[in-house]
């Protein structure tokens, strides 16, 4: 009677729901047992989506979610997979092996994304633990949702009855949750905060020169000099903080380089360390964007430690390596261009690194792009030709002569917000500008039609770091659009055409164009 034998929909759903979750649940237990984060095939499956997403759409991501687009990325892969449990539940319902090929298909899927994302044979058996324990699930589930005919003469099944399924499922579903909660626990164990801490304090043999009080204008609505970490912008392919802690880390100076050279982070943090304040930036910042924000990093200067090693004849870029394998380059004659400004950075604000930022070290070449120049959670620095290509390199974003340009001269209002209504009298116009490595000598401030103005410019900290600019005047009431632009220190003006990163198409090396606002006065 093959009618009878069919699961209800609700129950073939929940089928297949509860064995994927379960499957997730076992994946993430085991990847924590195993010490390796990186193969949970949730995390897994999620960070190679993010490596094959072309670059518009992760721009996209980025700027529509602001720093949660990996929060937004969890919550619909969880969406996602919810569906995706319910279809093959469904697919099942007349007999179980499409819906045991479909969750085996799904095992696989994250079997292959681990093999990518995660280094060494080891950590496959999460993903494979995961396959097993979800079409296991499925199959008994499935045999338990079918009504009591089907099973009618089955020995263990027999006796279960109706209420089978609801056991059943509600056992596996306590076990999924039970393990997924197992693997976040087993993953805190390697939690590098314990580490961090443990660094302390860092002391600048170089202190940087203490900031100005004229360096910027919070009062009149810039944001505030040295940017508080918990608000410095992070921009990275990782779904999952990588946790690298110190006492393992090392690092690797290989390639053309005369003798190659291996460091421990203790190596490092027991040689001379500078400080310097440099304000970052991202080449997917739009006009007025938010991803740019300066600190106080302190390490050691690159190149010298590069000497060390001997840079060899035909070396051309300086590619640094992840922990996780993710890559960038940096052209040798731009690093050597930046001279002792480049660090190899173990810390930011007399701190070691917070986890997002590179724990335990990272390099920073002011003047470049975050992706051109600032490698987090950095093991290996290789001298190399351009033969090698990097992560971003690799997906259409320039890397290489001619490609790469120094940070684009860019300037943002940051008060009045857009479409803010302000009270009348005299009005503030406050904002932000950089060109790092150039400085900035101008910043001109246009009120509706009328004539560029000269703002008032807070006090220069270094040619690498912003500079903050304000202009008060009096406006009737109504409606005003401001605009605003910059003159770096060599003379050069802000470029007006505007090219956003998408539109019209991409632009690989940063977005140009005068940032407007449009406010009231009352
Ligand atoms: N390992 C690693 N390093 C990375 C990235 C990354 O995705 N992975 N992103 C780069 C980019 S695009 C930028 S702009 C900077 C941002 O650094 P922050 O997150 O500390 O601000 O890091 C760079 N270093
Ligand atoms: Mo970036």
């Amino acid at each position: 009677m093959p009618t009878t034998a069919r699961p209800t929909f609700t129950r073939a759903a929940l089928t297949g729901l509860i064995a994927v979750v379960v499957a997730l649940g076992v994946g993430h237990l085991v990847s924590g047992l195993l010490l390796l984060p990186s193969s949970s095939p949730f995390l897994a499956v999620g960070n190679a989506f993010i490596d094959r997403t072309p670059a518009p759409v992760k721009d996209f991501a980025i700027r529509t979610f602001g720093t949660n687009d990996k929060l937004a990325l969890l919550v619909g892969m969880t969406v996602a997979l919810i569906l995706i449990g319910v279809v093959i539940g469904l697919l099942a319902r007349r007999s179980v092996i499409p819906g045991l090929i479909a969750v085996a298909a799904l095992g696989i899927v994250g079997i292959l994304a681990v093999r990518e994302q995660s280094s060494g044979a080891l950590g496959l058996l999460s993903p494979v633990a995961a396959l097993v324990a979800g079409v296991g699930v499925f199959w008994v589930l499935h045999r338990l949702a079918r009504p009591r005919s089907d099973a009618g003469d089955d020995v263990d099944g027999g006796g279960v009855g109706r209420r089978g399924f609801v056991v059943g499922a509600l056992a596996a579903s306590v076990g999924a949750a039970a393990a997924g909660a197992g693997g976040l626990v087993l993953t805190r164990r390697i939690d590098v905060t314990a580490s961090r801490r443990a660094v302390g304090e860092l002391v600048p043999e170089t202190p940087a020169p203490p900031i100005p009080a004229g360096a910027a204008f919070p009062e009149s609505g810039t944001p505030p000099f040295l940017t508080p970490i918990a608000d410095f912008y992070r921009i990275d392919v990782n779904l999952a903080v990588p946790q690298l802690r110190a006492e393992d880390a090392t690092l690797r100076i290989t390639g053309l380089v005369n003798e190659p050279l291996e460091l421990t982070f203790d190596d490092i943090r027991s040689m001379p360390l500078v400080e310097k304040t440099i304000t970052m930036t991202c080449v997917s910042n739009e006009v007025g964007g938010p991803y740019v924000s300066t600190t106080n990093f302190i390490g050691v200067p690159l190149l010298a430690l590069l000497e060390r090693a001997g840079i060899a004849d035909g070396a051309q870029q300086l590619v640094g390596h992840s922990v996780d394998g993710f890559t960038i380059g940096t052209p040798l004659d731009m690093l050597r261009a930046a001279g002792d400004e480049a660090m190899l950075a173990i810390g930011m604000d007399r701190r070691a690194l917070p986890p997002e930022h590179g724990f335990p070290m990272r390099t920073v070449v002011p003047g470049l792009y975050g992706y051109v120049s600032a490698t987090k959670w950095l093991t290996e620095l290789e001298l190399a030709t351009y033969d090698v290509i990097p992560y971003w390199v690799e997906r259409g974003w320039d890397g290489q002569p001619p490609g790469v340009v120094p940070i684009k001269i860019s300037s943002r209002i940051d008060a009045p917000k857009s479409f803010q209504q302000v009270p009348g009298g005299d009005v503030t116009i406050a904002g932000t500008a950089w060109a790092q490595g150039r400085g900035i000598s101008r910043v001109e401030v246009r009120i509706d039609k009328g004539d560029w103005q000269p703002a008032e410019l807070a006090t220069e900290v270094n040619p690498f770091t912003w500079r903050m600019f304000r202009l008060t005047t009096s406006l009737p009431s109504g409606q005003h659009t401001v605009a605003c632009r910059a003159v770096d220190g060599s003379g050069v003006m802000q470029v007006e055409e505007r090219l956003r990163l998408i539109n019209p198409g991409p632009v690989p090396d940063g977005s140009t164009g005068w940032h407007s606002i449009v406010f009231t006065v009352e």
